[in-house]
């Protein structure tokens, strides 16, 4: 077994910087929705962002990455820029995807980011498609896709659990189960029970458990599961359990949970957890902390400004990028 690298001041300082990245970029445009700036659909990762970051720093430039509609933390731990993101997410001509594709549907061929997705479990069989792709190319390319607790009960997820496996695909189907779609409990919508991960078995797909509100678990977890895949011994299964700290959407307003359960999960913040246990491993400061957080801010208001200064897509660009 591959053992973990250790930890150096700079990697420990940089995905910190990445986890309040998201989170500030988040809020931000949570604020810019209530403004009525934002249309559509937001989903925010706020709570998640350990998941993101402790999984894609890891993957080579010429990996891909699959995501559903709660993607802004894939897309920004994958480097895509906050400008072109956010001016997305107001529907600019900038934004990585002209604009056409909003919130849910970030993309950036570049770096590999091979979008969002806003079908539950859509993204599934687009992931084994390019993973079937790098096998018969025969590249040593992976392919992470993530997708919710939802998509676990979508035909498409069982479809593309099978194909991966029989095809020995080099997938990473990540589960990020934060125990609701929408505003069902999945101990009321699963019959198989909460370990999701459970279900990889009977396809003799390799599955583990992580906990997703920790950034070095799930790294940990990763390394190894990367390791395995790029050496061409077939698809690997995580499911990280975590929780969204606000509702589903902008326009849930969380009822159906209890307060307290919410607050006992806020008490287990990613970001707090790390930076913690950081603190006393000395590789991260007070200083470092406030410097990150003075960057940060500054590339989110940049961002923010940009979106709002950026033209909208003209009327006669409407049959640009329609395919067929
Ligand atoms: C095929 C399909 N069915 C239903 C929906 C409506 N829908 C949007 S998000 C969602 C919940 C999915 O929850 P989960 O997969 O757990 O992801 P999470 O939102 O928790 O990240 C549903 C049912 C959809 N977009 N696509
Ligand atoms: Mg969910």
């Amino acid at each position: 077994m591959k053992v973990a690298p250790k930890l150096e001041k700079t990697l420990v300082q940089d995905l910190y910087r990445q986890m309040v990245l998201i989170r500030r970029f988040e809020e931000e445009s949570g604020r810019l929705y209530m403004q009525g700036r934002i249309h559509g659909f937001l989903h925010l990762y706020i709570g998640e962002e350990a998941i993101a970051v402790g999984s894609i720093p890891i993957l080579g430039p010429d990996d891909y990455v699959v995501s559903h509609y709660r993607d802004h933390g894939h897309a920004l731990a994958r480097g895509l820029d906050p400008k072109a993101a956010m001016a997305e997410l107001l529907g600019k001509a900038t934004g990585c995807s002209g604009g056409r594709g909003g919130s849910m549907h970030l993309f950036d061929l570049k770096r590999g980011f091979m979008g969002g997705y806003a079908i539950v479990g859509g993204q599934m069989p687009i992931a084994v498609g390019l993973a079937l792709g790098i096998k018969m190319r025969r590249e040593r390319r992976v392919v992470l896709c993530f997708f919710g607790d939802g998509a676990a009960n979508e035909g498409e997820f069982h479809e593309s659990l099978n194909l991966a496996s029989i095809w020995k695909l080099p997938v990473i189907f990540f589960l990020e189960n934060n125990l609701y779609g929408m505003g069902s409990h999945v101990d009321k919508t699963h019959a198989t029970g909460r370990d999701l991960y459970l279900a990889a078995e009977p396809y003799q797909i390799p599955a583990v458990q992580v906990d997703g509100m920790d950034l070095l678990a799930v790294r940990e977890t990763v390394l190894h599961a990367i390791d395995r895949v790029r050496s061409d011994a077939g698809p690997v299964f995580i499911e990280a359990m975590a929780y969204r700290f606000r509702g589903h959407s902008m326009a849930d307003p969380s009822a159906y949970r209890d307060s307290a359960e919410v607050e006992l999960w806020k008490k287990r913040d990613p970001i707090e957890t790390f930076r913690v246990r950081m603190f006393t491993d000395g590789l991260l400061g007070p200083a470092d902390v406030a410097r990150i957080e003075k960057e940060v801010e500054a590339a989110v208001a940049e961002a923010a400004k940009f979106a709002e200064e950026s033209p909208e897509p003209t009327p006669e660009s409407i049959h640009d990028h329609v395919y067929g």
